[in-house]
């Protein structure tokens, strides 16, 4: 019996032991989970302690390295925000350098084309300019040639002119000269206008390439009476050299058969050498003799040249 109540005993013991066990285990169980949640707990508030209380509770060394990490971070910051300011101001730069830069190349690509279309259109011109030049200078080198050749033909026109102009000049002065001449059958005569005496009047026909007149034969005689009218003119006879002895002035004597003195005439001896011819009897004192008279020489009367026909030339 004791050992049944030794066993029951025994067995009550054990489930209580067992009970006090699992309790234990519990309780255990219980405070290590009651420990850790303190411990978690306590961890949790000392960290947080820590953070709240970490700053006053640093020494100055900290202090003054923590605000020179804090200065040196805003100073990479601040550079930072210096770098990317310095950077989009640069880009932004740059972009409108680069465009204002694009924007002149293409303004001067624009004018080195329209450059080198004004070139081209110049060139053109040149060209066409030189060509126009050298057109010009042949032309002007023709003309200086057909300049060159009128030149002479106008020297030479001119020269003619003059040739023409002297020889109208001199048919003039022979046709004014022999326009006085008067020709009868194959003699020409002139009578003068002025009064010479007879050396002077036969000097004046010499110059115009005749002498004073010689009358041959009644005919001539007829033709110088009608010619003079009532004029008294010298006429180439003279007893100068021999005193009566009447010769022309072609040195031929005059044949005695052959005379018209007039009436009483040659009656002047030595003082009357030289012979004149009237027509009409005009000359007061002379009473109304009309053919040849003798005078004194250097009487002064209009003369009479003649010459031959064939000694009218042009001069
Ligand atoms: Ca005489
Ligand atoms: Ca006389």
């Amino acid at each position: 019996m004791s050992g049944l109540v030794n066993d029951g005993m025994d067995k009550g013991s054990m489930m209580e032991s067992e009970d006090r066990i699992d309790k234990t285990v519990d309780i255990y169980i219980t405070a290590e989970a009651v420990r850790d949640m303190k411990h978690k707990k306590d961890t949790e508030d000392f960290e947080t302690q820590t953070a709240k209380t970490q700053t006053p509770q640093h020494t100055g060394s900290d202090s003054v390295r923590n605000r020179s990490s804090r200065a040196a971070a805003v100073c990479v910051v601040l550079l930072c925000v210096l770098l990317l300011t310095a950077v989009i101001v640069l880009c932004v730069t740059f972009t409108q350098e680069r465009q204002q830069f694009i924007s002149k190349n293409e303004n001067l690509t624009n004018e080195r084309d329209q450059l080198l279309f004004k070139t081209e259109n110049l060139t053109n011109e040149r060209d066409q300019l030189l060509f126009k030049t050298e057109n010009l200078t042949n032309e002007r080198d023709q003309l200086i040639f057909k300049t060159e050749n009128l030149t002479n033909e106008r020297d030479q026109l001119i020269s003619k002119n003059e040739n023409l102009t002297n020889e109208r000049d001199q048919l003039k002065k022979y046709l004014q000269s022999y326009a006085e001449w008067i020709c009868y059958q194959s003699r020409c005569y002139y009578i003068s206008k002025e009064n010479k005496s007879s050396t002077e009047s036969k000097i004046d026909c010499r110059e115009r390439g005749a002498d004073l007149v010689i009358i041959n034969n009644t005919e001539e005689q007829d033709f110088v009476k009608k010619m003079i009218g009532k004029a008294i003119v010298w006429i180439g006879l003279t007893d100068r050299d021999v005193e009566g002895t009447w010769k022309w002035v072609d040195n031929s004597t005059l044949t005695s058969g052959f005379s018209f003195w007039g009436s009483g005439e040659p009656n002047g001896d030595t003082t009357e050498n030289c012979a004149v011819t009237v027509a009409v009897p005009t000359v007061p004192g002379w009473g109304n003799i009309v053919g040849w008279l003798d005078v004194k020489c250097s009487l002064h009367f209009q003369w009479i040249c003649e010459k031959r026909i064939s000694h009218l030339t042009l001069p």
